[in-house]
């Protein structure tokens, strides 16, 4: 009798002693906490009302996906259209450091400074490599011009293709840098179409905007779904959201003041040496009339205004922008729509270079079309099965706005002269 009640009290303690344990854990590893999320939200509005709690990566129409700490699960769970969430910690991760065997086709760092500098060493008259500057903790923010006859480059209607932006996003970097390999070798190969464009093109790939973000994202034997770079933060926390810290009408709504928030907007405008490296290498070169940053993932083609819903006060630029996003949508069959259409955000490389410098830039999420849910499920991990498919329904949008970078004007017709210095070839 004794023992079975000593057994029980023994049995009790231990129970108590487990849940105390456990309630101390839970406190100890709450802030580093992130969550899958699915939220309601059925049109831009309410997705621009969860755009200000978390970083959204995909929309469908009844839904939207975001990933966030406590916090930000917190105030989600307060609006009441969470619709279900799971704990990153508690999904499959690979093991070992990189890339995951399956995904080794992706490019870390070291990988794409070897490819870049092998198709700058072996081309020297079709390709010159410099850097834009150094990221925050010190890297070589790669930059690829491209085009027959350098020394004349600066003559040339200007495009220009970057990467990266997101450290997540890795099929993002991939695209640029295979754009600048096939058009060396199709040149090479004799492609008229690439040659004329070669020689009357001055051609600019940025592939990792954010190395540093891409190289923590792989670093430690499992994907971090990190997205912002890695400026250290007043308060401790790491990262800026790149595509939320450009000057223009910056910090004006869809990005976040809190610097643990995935969407952090920086402590100033461009507050970022990543993003100052775009600007000063964008500013530089005055002839770049069209611009396309890739990102992933929800195949959608995006133009200004992101920061607000009204369209662009220019009617002709207006038209230019959703006639060129169309016909690129034909080729790769994304939608093409006003970025707020997708959700308010200010400080996005697109509004900035259309914003300040009257560029038509625009922004291509990239495949898959939604994650099937969870850590796991395809969205910014898909697999390198994806990689070669979706650059070949990529790599026509990727030629027309190359093509039409002399006058983007010409989409529609419009005959206003060419544009700033640039002659029409
Ligand atoms: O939120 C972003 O920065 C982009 N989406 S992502 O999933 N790659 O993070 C979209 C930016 C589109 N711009 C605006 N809505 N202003
Ligand atoms: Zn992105």
């Amino acid at each position: 009798m004794s023992v079975r009640f000593n057994l029980k009290k023994s049995a009790l303690l231990a129970t108590v002693i487990l849940i105390a344990v456990s309630i101390a854990q839970f406190a100890q590893s709450t802030s580093n906490n992130r969550y899958w999320m699915k939220i309601r939200a059925k049109d831009k509005f309410e997705r621009s009302v969860i755009a200000n709690i978390v970083g959204i990566e995909n929309t469908t129409e009844d839904y939207v996906v975001a990933f966030g700490g406590d916090t930000e699960l917190k105030q989600i769970q307060k609006l009441g259209w969470l619709m279900s969430y799971s704990n990153l910690a508690d999904e499959a991760m690979f093991s070992g450091k990189d890339f995951p065997t399956k995904d080794s086709a992706f490019h870390n760092y070291a990988e794409m400074t070897a490819e870049l500098t092998k198709l700058a060493n072996e081309n020297p008259t079709l390709v010159t490599m410099g850097s834009i500057g150094k990221s925050t903790e010190g890297r070589d923010t790669w930059v690829l011009r491209l085009g027959a006859d350098q020394s004349h480059a600066s003559e040339k209607p200007a495009v220009i293709y970057m990467g990266g932006h997101h450290a997540r996003e890795h099929l993002s970097m991939e695209m640029p840098l295979m754009l600048a390999q096939h058009l060396v070798a199709q040149y090479k190969a004799g492609n008229e179409r690439i040659v004329g464009l070669m020689n009357n093109r001055d051609i600019h790939i940025i592939p990792m905007v954010n190395p540093d973000g891409a190289e923590y994202d792989i670093q430690d034997g499992s994907y971090k779904m990190w997205r912002k770079n890695r400026s250290r933060n007043a308060n401790g926390t790491f990262g800026t959201d790149l595509n939320r810290n450009y000057s223009y009408k910056w910090g004006t709504g869809g990005s976040s003041t809190n610097p643990n928030s995935d969407t952090y907007m920086g402590t100033k405008p461009f507050s970022e040496p990543e993003t100052i490296n775009i600007k000063n290498y964008v500013e530089a070169h005055t002839n770049i009339t069209t611009l396309l940053s890739f990102h992933t993932y929800s195949q959608l083609i995006l133009y200004p205004w992101g920061h607000k819903y009204d369209g662009l006060e220019n009617t002709k630029d207006a038209q230019v922008f959703e006639t060129m996003a169309k016909k690129m949508a034909e080729w790769n069959k994304y939608t093409p729509q006003q970025a707020s259409d997708l959700y308010i955000a200010s400080g996005d490389t697109t509004d900035w270079a259309y914003g300040e410098h009257k560029i038509f830039a625009f922004t291509f999420e990239l495949d898959p079309s939604q994650s099937s849910g969870g850590f796991g499920g395809g969205g910014f991990y898909p697999g390198a099965g994806v990689i070669q498919p979706v650059f070949n329904k990529n790599i026509e949008p990727a030629l027309y706005l190359m093509e039409y970078a002399d006058n983007p004007y010409r989409t529609i017709n419009v005959s206003i002269g060419p544009i700033g210095p640039i002659p029409n070839p």
